[in-house]
C-alpha cells in the first residue's frame, strides 16, 4: 500500500478537533511588597497567561497542530510570540486587558493554511456575583472558551494521523507507555501495531494490565471510562444548575409580566375614566 499522501484529499470526510482558548490572570503583590517579582514595571497589577490547550482526555493536539502564535499588545517587547511546542501559552505582566490575535499553524502534511482566532484577555472580575466572589477569593480570573477546528476533506496523511490509535497514548501511565524498543516490539512486519497478546496469542480481549510491549489494557480502558463518567457527572451537575437558573428566570419573567399586566390594566382604567370625564 502506498504511504498516505500529503497532496491527496479524502473526499466527503470532515474531522473536527476541540481546543480550549483562554487566559488566567492573577493579582501581583503591590510595589514594595517582598513577594513582588523583580523587574516588573511599577504600574503592572497582574500576571497573566494566554493559552491554547487540549481538552482533558481528547486526542493529542500536536497530531495536527504544529505551532501557535500569539500577537499581544504592541507595546510589549516582541509582541508576536511563537510557541513551536506545547505548552502553547504566553505569560506576561500588565495592567490592562486587550484582544490577543491567535494564529494556529497546522502540521505540514495537512496542507492547511493557518487559521486565526481571537481572545480577549480578561483581567478584571466578571460574571455572576457568585463567580466574582470566587474570582475575588482565589485572586484568579479565568476566561475560556471551547473552539472547534474543522478539517474538510483532509489530506490522506492528516486523515491517517487523526484516525490513529496512538493519539491517546499520552493518557497512559508512564510505565505502560514503554520506550522506543517497546514500540518497535509491538509493531508488526507491516509497521502497524501488533494485535493480540505479546506472546502472539490472538484475542479480542484487552490484557488486564499494560506492559512494556502491550500499550492497551483493561486498566487503561477503565481509566478512560472513569474519566468519561466523571465528566458526565460534571455535565449533569451543570445541567441541573442551568435548569434551576432557567426556572428562576421564568418565575421572574412571570412576575414581571404580571406587574406589567397590572400596570397596563391600571393605565387602561385611567384612560377610560379620562375619556368618560372628557365626554361629559
Ligand atoms: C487598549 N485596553 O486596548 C487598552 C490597552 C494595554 C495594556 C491595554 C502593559 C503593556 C506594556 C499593559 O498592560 N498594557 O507594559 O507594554 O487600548
Amino acid at each position: 500500500m502506498p504511504a498516505p499522501a500529503a497532496n491527496k484529499r479524502v473526499k466527503n470526510r470532515r474531522i473536527s478537533r476541540n481546543i480550549i482558548i483562554g487566559s488566567e490572570a492573577w493579582n501581583l503583590p503591590p510595589p514594595g511588597h517582598p513577594d513582588r517579582p523583580k523587574g516588573v514595571p511599577e504600574d503592572h497589577t497582574k500576571r497573566w497567561t494566554v493559552y491554547v490547550r487540549q481538552p482533558e482526555g481528547d486526542p493529542v493536539l500536536t497530531t495536527w497542530l504544529n505551532k501557535v502564535q500569539f500577537k499581544i499588545f504592541s507595546t510589549y517587547e516582541n509582541p508576536l510570540r511563537t510557541c513551536e511546542n506545547p505548552p502553547f501559552e504566553v505569560t506576561e505582566t500588565g495592567w490592562g486587558g486587550f484582544t490577543v490575535d491567535i494564529r494556529l499553524h497546522f502540521q505540514p502534511m495537512s496542507g492547511e493554511k493557518a487559521q486565526y482566532r481571537q481572545h480577549f484577555l480578561q483581567l478584571e472580575k466578571y460574571g455572576t456575583p457568585e463567580q466574582q466572589e470566587r474570582q475575588e477569593k482565589t485572586g484568579c480570573v479565568r476566561a475560556e472558551y471551547l473552539e472547534v477546528v474543522q478539517f474538510n476533506e483532509p489530506t490522506e496523511a492528516l486523515f491517517e494521523a487523526l484516525t490513529a490509535e496512538d493519539q491517546w497514548d499520552y493518557l497512559m501511565p508512564q510505565s505502560a507507555k514503554g520506550g522506543k524498543k517497546a514500540a518497535m516490539m509491538s509493531m508488526g512486519a507491516n509497521g502497524k501495531p501488533k494485535r493480540g497478546y505479546p506472546n502472539g496469542e490472538r484475542s479480542a480481549q484487552l490484557p488486564e494490565k499494560g506492559s512494556e510491549d502491550m500499550m492497551f489494557s483493561q486498566e487503561h480502558e477503565a481509566a478512560l471510562i472513569d474519566l468519561l463518567q466523571k465528566k458526565m457527572a460534571e455535565v449533569d451537575a451543570q445541567l441541573d444548575a442551568e435548569g434551576k437558573k432557567k426556572d428562576e428566570t421564568e418565575q421572574r419573567l412571570k412576575a414581571l409580566r404580571d406587574e406589567l399586566g397590572q400596570a397596563a390594566a391600571q393605565q387602561a382604567a385611567q384612560q377610560a375614566s379620562g375619556d368618560r370625564s372628557r365626554r361629559r
